[in-house]
């Protein structure tokens, strides 16, 4: 419950964030869908969203906390996915607080700030996102490795990686397409294979984290991405039914 500290980043990260964050913008309006856009603006006039400021984690958390109940919790690097779902569960989202290394300001080998600041938040306080996140969360409570394998993949190919179809084009709402300018252009062009989300295909369909993605995967809405995945959640085996207590905020044992 301790209010997250607040950062003195250094000029050189500040720069590393202003560069991707300037790039980025350019793309936004023709290849973001329009929630994120729309998100997007709140966060540049509630929680100094700029190039030349990277906004402090306790006040994105409050923007979201308001907006959706998500909050930010800050976390020193890589979680397992186990521990990570378990979390959405309950509305937080493990946020990294540093900046990858200013000599490569495009790739980030593991999860950093820009990356959670510029591709999560903004379709966190989206609210079928939010609820989309904390179901997937909620389907890991008590799931044996393989199902959490299973979760972890879907995970990767909607919230970091989904393409949902807007006005008849492809947008990207995923949070690893969204916080890449590479990526960005790479996920709508012509080079990758773009298929229709299906958990059952989905959820075991091999990806990487080296390179840009071979294969993406869309939805027609986000109504649509929760109810393919609500389908394929209830015939997860698991050992004891749980219900989310949005009152008290714990988990019940049904
Ligand atoms: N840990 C952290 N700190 N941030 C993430 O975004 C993250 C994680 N993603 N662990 C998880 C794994 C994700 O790739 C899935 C659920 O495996
Ligand atoms: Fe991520």
């Amino acid at each position: 419950g301790h209010p997250i500290p607040r950062v003195q980043y250094t000029r050189e990260e500040i720069a590393t964030w202003g560069h991707v964050y300037k790039q980025l913008k350019e793309l936004f309006p023709t290849h973001a869908c329009r929630e994120h856009i729309e998100a997007f603006k709140g966060l540049e006039k509630d929680c100094g969203y700029r190039e030349t400021n990277i906004p402090q984690l306790e006040d994105v958390s409050k923007f979201l906390k308001r907006k959706t109940g998500f909050q930010l919790r800050p976390v020193s690097g890589l979680l397992s996915a186990r521990d990570f779902l378990a979390s959405l569960a309950f509305r937080v989202f493990q946020c990294t607080q540093y900046v990858r290394h200013g000599s490569k300001p495009d790739h980030s080998p593991e999860p950093d700030c820009v990356h959670e600041l510029l591709g999560h938040v903004p379709m966190l306080s989206v609210p079928a996102f939010a609820q989309f996140s904390q179901e997937i969360g909620l389907a890991s409570l008590g799931a044996s490795d393989q199902e959490i394998e299973k979760l972890a993949t879907l995970y990767w190919f909607t919230v970091e990686f989904g393409l949902v179809r807007q006005d008849g084009k492809l947008r990207a709402y995923g949070a690893g397409t969204l916080s890449s300018y590479g990526e960005l252009k790479h996920a709508l062009s012509d080079s990758p294979k773009q298929l229709p989300f299906s958990p059952t295909v989905t959820s075991v369909q091999e990806y990487t984290d080296e390179d840009l993605q071979p294969i993406y995967f869309y939805v027609e809405s986000f109504e649509d991405m929760m109810q393919k995945m609500r389908d394929h959640v209830s015939t997860i085996k698991r050992s004891v039914d749980l219900r989310y207590d949005p009152i008290t905020q714990s988990i019940q044992v049904i």
